[in-house]
């Protein structure tokens, strides 16, 4: 979050919010990221996949790395909606990687940083993207509510990540969150298990679209979180690990 705050305080130097509302008035609305994933007619499951260079439990994924090809492929493949890295810190993401798929495929994009300050909000959609996503652990209840409100306005979706019981129920408080992923990683050992998936999705109210994210890795794993109802499902690494990750997704 520290550097993440130095970065931010560039952006106030790039654009001037009022700015980035009018150009944003004129953009073409968003691509609904929610909705393809609920009414995803692909498979069994909504997919989000997603391009990811790095991270930082395992360093370089995949060295041999063109986002806009990768993203071309997980379409052609029948994905729902792409998830973009656009963290360079961390993941060796860039908010040109996002523009440049954008431009290249007609699927909706999430745009996957650590939000923090409300001109992060107006960036990912003055970058191209669709949905972002609001990490329940590292903001207050005020700044989820606000961020929401924020993004909303601008016609972007949101996805809120929760890790725990104690995060879910703050964000199930606001009333407001449609979207939900529960991450599977833990963030102090960097482990995944998808049993938080089974223990947080049981406590989701109707109504909210249910997604699993992170150390998903293949079919059985997608037959499991099925049948704890999950409507979705975040694959990252899994594809990136893969030759064709076009093939990835067929099989
Ligand atoms: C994807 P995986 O294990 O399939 O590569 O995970 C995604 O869930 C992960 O990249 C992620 C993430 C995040 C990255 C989930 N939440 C927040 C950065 C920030």
């Amino acid at each position: 979050v520290a550097t993440k705050k130095i970065e931010v305080e560039q952006l106030a130097s790039t654009f001037h919010l009022s700015e980035a509302e009018r150009i944003i008035a004129n953009m073409p609305a968003c691509l609904g990221f929610e909705r393809a994933l609920s009414t995803s007619r692909q498979r069994d499951m909504g997919l989000i996949a997603e391009v990811k260079k790095a991270s930082p439990s395992k360093g370089l994924i995949r060295p041999d790395f063109h986002p806009v090809d990768l993203a071309k492929g997980y379409v052609a493949a029948g994905t729902d909606c792409i998830s973009v890295l656009t963290d360079q810190n961390y993941f060796q993401g860039n908010n040109a990687y996002l523009t440049a798929i954008r431009e290249a495929v007609n699927v909706p994009l999430l745009r996957k940083d650590f939000t923090i300050d409300e001109r992060q909000i107006y960036e990912a959609r003055l970058i191209g993207a669709d949905a972002i996503l609001l990490i329940a652990a590292i903001l207050t209840k005020n700044q989820l509510g606000s961020y929401l409100e924020i993004a909303k306005s601008i016609g972007l979706d949101v996805l809120v990540e929760v890790h725990d019981r104690q995060e879910l129920e703050t964000v199930l408080e606001l009333g407001t969150a449609t979207l939900i992923g529960v991450n599977n990683r833990n963030l102090h050992t960097f482990e995944t298990n998808l049993k938080t998936s089974e223990e947080l999705i049981e406590l989701m109210p109707a109504g909210v679209t249910k997604v699993s994210e992170s150390g998903i890795a293949g079919v059985e794993d997608m037959t499991y979180l099925k049948s704890i109802g999950a409507d979705a499902m975040l694959i990252g690494e899994y594809f990136m690990r893969q030759a064709s990750v076009e093939q990835a997704i067929e099989d």
